[in-house]
């Protein structure tokens, strides 16, 4: 059976969470606390070096790190990931955009408010990268204009991959009231069938 390393309030980790959900796959998790310096242990470093969750195990023993990669191998010829090499494509813009232009700026300013004391110096973050994650909201509400989902008329990994800070953006302080296409595409993404919340 596939193994989940992940933390219950990861983001990147409940992407996994989702799709293996929608996929009707079981997997057994394995809860790793990141607060406590659990995913800096030698054992969990033998199976992902950048010591992070999420880490998904094979049944023979072989270990994927970062959460996109693990949604793209999940996905993999069935009807989330599309076969059509454009829209393939699509998908994979969306997924690097997820983390480079939406994670960094959304999830992180997320944990420091629920685990870090407030400080200068954690607003001093917060601010340098609020701006940034307003950005890429403003991207997203702009493309889901005229839009259901992210890359074809179905959901697919890139829609799981954006939900998973999105739908929680609140408790980083954006106000979703102003991504109305942002909050309509949310709710339609958790009314697909099979939708486990976080
Ligand atoms: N790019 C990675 C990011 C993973 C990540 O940031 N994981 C965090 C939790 S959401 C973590 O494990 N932090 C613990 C640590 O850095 O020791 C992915 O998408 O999987």
């Amino acid at each position: 059976v596939l193994r989940l390393y992940d933390y219950s309030d990861s983001g990147n980790g409940y992407k996994v969470r989702l799709l293996l959900a929608h996929l009707n796959k079981p997997f057994e998790l394995v809860e790793v606390d990141i607060t406590r310096g659990e995913t800096r242990t030698p054992e969990f470093l033998r199976r992902n070096p950048n010591g992070r969750i999420p880490v998904l195990e094979l049944p023979d023993g072989r270990c994927l790190a970062e959460s996109n990669a693990i949604l793209l191998w999940l996905a993999d010829e069935t009807p989330w990931l599309p076969n059509d090499p454009w829209q393939r494509a699509l998908v994979f813009q969306w997924l690097f955009f997820e983390q480079y232009s939406h994670e960094p700026n959304i999830a992180t300013i997320r944990y420091w408010l629920r685990h870090e004391p407030p400080s200068e110096q954690r607003m001093a973050r917060i601010a340098e990268r609020r701006p940034k994650g307003e950005a890429a909201l403003r991207v997203m509400n702009s493309h889901l204009r005229d839009r259901d989902f992210f890359v074809s008329e179905r959901a697919t990994v890139a829609d799981i991959a954006l939900y998973a800070y999105t739908h929680v953006a609140e408790q980083a302080e954006f106000d979703l009231d102003s991504y109305p296409n942002l909050r309509r595409w949310s709710s339609r993404v958790a009314a697909l069938p099979g939708h486990v919340s976080m």
